[in-house]
């Protein structure tokens, strides 16, 4: 099958978007969220599979081996603002009113003055997770060369400058991970992960998300979770490793592409990185927000 023309980037709002995640805007906008819904937010790239499997294996895996084997991911966790044309088209709104399990747990990449306002009436619980600007960079360039639904990537030196001028779908990187920072300070509703801490101990962050979230899995379930979530089960995993999805290109690259930190470093030369940590200070100067680039 020809595949459609690659869209093209635009400002929204003061936001870099594609047509694919603004065409359902007005849906999008007026979604009623419900109290028991679980929102897991990120900047494309910094790890939202994996912690939405990690949410639906906690909530859903012991009602049917069905679900799991048979229902692509991105079924169970519908991507709140997408509109994909085709045949049938896909809209996450769509699938979310049609979900018939609770809780609905609901991918976005929206910055966080672009959430729907009943998310906020209606007070769910909300997780944010983040990576560092460096291997979300690399990971970004990697997932735009293979997913034909993305703006051509151009070049790594082209398109790591557009990172740096936050002209990427879904916007500057540096604004999302401090808009949802700052939101986070006041919002006890709000989780905030790091893709670095999972993979430094999964276990642990594992706990963290079990606490937030009030349950109580048996130490045995945790066990198969982590089991299920490594980055090479994944990998081999067809409903979780993005090989059903008619727009991803594994010939280009794989979805689960390396799943590290610190890939960066095969990827940046030694001038990229001085501009690029030079930059980095200022755009991220009176935060305390402070992510590590290597463990
Ligand atoms: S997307 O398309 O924006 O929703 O992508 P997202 O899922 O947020 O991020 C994809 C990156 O996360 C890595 N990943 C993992 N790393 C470690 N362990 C596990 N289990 C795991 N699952 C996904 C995935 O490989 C992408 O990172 P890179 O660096 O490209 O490998």
């Amino acid at each position: 099958m020809e595949q459609p023309s690659r869209p093209v980037l635009f400002d929204f709002h003061g936001v870099s978007m594609t047509k694919y995640f603004t065409d359902n805007w007005d849906n999008v906008q007026n979604f009623k969220a419900r109290p028991d819904d679980v929102l897991l937010a990120s900047f494309p790239k910094a790890g939202n599979t994996w912690v939405s499997y990690v949410l639906d294996l906690l909530y859903f895996s012991q009602m049917s081996a069905t679900r799991q084997d048979s229902v692509p991911l991105h079924e169970r966790v519908p991507f709140l603002e997408l509109l994909m044309p085709g045949i049938p088209s896909v809209s996450g709104v769509d699938e979310l009113n049609k979900l018939t399990t609770s809780p609905r747990i609901i991918k976005t990449h929206l910055p966080v003055h672009f959430v729907p306002k009943s998310f906020w009436e209606q007070n769910p619980k909300i997780i944010y997770v983040a990576r560092n600007a460096k291997d979300t960079a690399v990971s970004y360039f990697h997932f735009d060369r293979m997913n034909t639904a993305q703006p051509e990537p151009g070049d790594w030196s082209s398109f790591l400058q557009r990172f740096i001028e936050g002209k990427m779908v879904f916007g500057s990187w540096y604004d999302h991970v401090r808009g949802w920072w700052d939101k986070k300070q006041t919002s006890s509703n709000i989780l905030y992960l790091f893709y670095e801490d999972m993979i430094e101990d999964t276990e642990r962050e594992l706990s963290r998300l079990c606490s937030f979230l009030g349950l109580s899995p048996t130490a045995e379930m945790k066990k198969q979770v982590i089991e299920k979530v490594l980055f090479n089960n994944m990998r081999k995993n067809q409903m979780v490793n993005g090989s059903l999805d008619e727009v991803l290109d594994f010939k280009i690259s794989p979805f689960m592409r390396k799943g590290k930190v610190g890939d960066w470093r095969n990827h940046f030369t030694i001038a990229q990185n001085e501009q690029f940590d030079e930059d980095y200070k200022k755009k991220m100067k009176n935060t305390n927000l402070e992510f590590r680039t290597v463990l």
